[in-house]
């Protein structure tokens, strides 16, 4: 078993959240989607990218550009942790199912899974890894120039199976829903498959410096306990499992609907619950072990707001869990492109002012 890459981030009040012993007097802050559309600067790469070929692929593929991109969040706010600039599809098209980034659309497939055909046609796992030298390459490179941890990450089996199956963004999730009935041996074949490409993936990440890990199986909010329990948590348990037998690096896991699915994501093993918006974070923080650290959960739309009332909201999050050593300021889901800046600073602001 490697070691985990020593960190040259002693002090680190992000890690030392996620092991319980931040003292630092304030909680750290990152946010979902701190790089992004709401950004002008990252604006400026990703058009540039796009009048080139296939702008957003063209960044998360190229070294440099994703390092720029993951570094501008940091430069402007200051934040607490990098989040390595890539996109949670990369494992779907790694297995030979591409992915296209359409403006305004989102993520489009061209070629979905929907038959037992379609599944044997995608690369073994051991194969697949192999494409994504160019997001080892982008670690490495941001280590030589980062001084927060970097968060490396991958999408959870089932909401990245949602999209290699629907095609595209979908509100509803039916084609999933139905395989699930109609062909369960595909689904599940997919969902192995995922978790086999996303163990191997997680642990070059490992290799090629990440301070800590987040899965993200964003669209469990679709699903009832119960399907959630058959789709969602064996496989993310299968991933924690082996990664905890590989390295010792954190590991966060985002889920939506955690106010009620949270006992089936902490009996998957993470070192960190993330939050989404739709539960009482101090409540949350009540029942949820101590020896576990929870991050969130900021409504993303409170970002809509005029300073003053975030600022406001903020605080009584703060008031609440700031004091706590294992809890980290995030927001329940990701930035809008659509937020302003200044309201992006303004958490920031706040948090950091807090307590001072
Ligand atoms: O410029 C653009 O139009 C690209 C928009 C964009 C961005 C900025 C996409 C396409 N992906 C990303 C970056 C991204 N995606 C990161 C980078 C790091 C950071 O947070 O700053 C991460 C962690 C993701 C993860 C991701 N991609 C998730 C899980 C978390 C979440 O936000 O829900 C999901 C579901 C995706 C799919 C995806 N990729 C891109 C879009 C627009 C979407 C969502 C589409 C949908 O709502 O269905």
């Amino acid at each position: 078993m490697p070691e985990s890459v020593p960190s040259t981030l002693g002090g680190s009040r992000f890690l030392d959240a996620l092991h319980g012993t931040n003292q630092t007097g304030r909680p750290p802050i990152w946010m979902m989607r701190q790089a992004g559309r709401y950004l002008p600067e990252y604006r400026a790469i990703r058009d540039e990218a796009e009048r080139k070929h296939n702008g957003f692929l063209t960044m998360i593929q190229t070294p440099e550009l994703a390092t720029e991109v993951t570094l501008q969040p940091l430069r402007r706010f200051g934040m607490d942790a990098a989040i390595l600039f890539s996109d949670i599809l990369v494992t779907a098209s790694a297995l030979g199912c591409p992915v296209r980034f359409v403006e305004k659309q989102g993520p489009v497939f061209d070629t979905p899974i929907r038959s037992p055909e379609a599944l044997a046609a995608l690369r073994p796992a051991s194969e697949a890894v192999a494409d994504l030298d160019y997001v080892m390459a982008a670690i490495r490179m941001l280590k030589g120039v980062l001084t927060v941890p970097l968060i490396g990450f991958a999408g959870a089996p089932f909401t990245v199976a949602s999209y290699m199956i629907e095609g595209q963004s979908s509100s509803t999730l039916s084609r999933i829903k139905r395989m699930q009935y109609e062909q369960p041996a595909v689904l599940h074949g997919l969902l192995s498959q995922l978790t086999e490409v996303t163990i191997a993936y997680l642990k070059q990440q490992v290799d090629a410096g990440v301070d800590a890990l987040q899965l993200f199986d964003t669209w469990t909010n679709h699903l009832s306990v119960y399907d959630a329990q058959q789709l969602c948590f064996p496989y993310i348990q299968t991933i924690i499992t082996a990664m905890k037998a590989y390295t010792s690096i954190p590991i966060i896991v985002f889920c939506k609907n955690t106010g009620v699915l949270w006992p089936d994501v902490l009996a998957t093993g993470p070192t960190a619950i993330s939050l989404d918006w739709g539960c009482d974070a101090a409540t949350m923080r009540a029942c949820i072990p101590d020896t576990i650290a929870v991050q969130g959960n900021i409504d993303p739309f409170l970002l809509y707001a005029n300073p003053p009332v975030i600022e406001k909201r903020v605080k009584t999050l703060l008031n609440d869990l700031g004091d706590l050593p294992n809890y980290i300021v995030n927001l329940g889901h990701g930035i809008m492109p659509d937020i302003p800046v200044s309201h992006v600073q303004t958490v920031v602001d706040t948090v950091k002012a807090w307590g001072s």
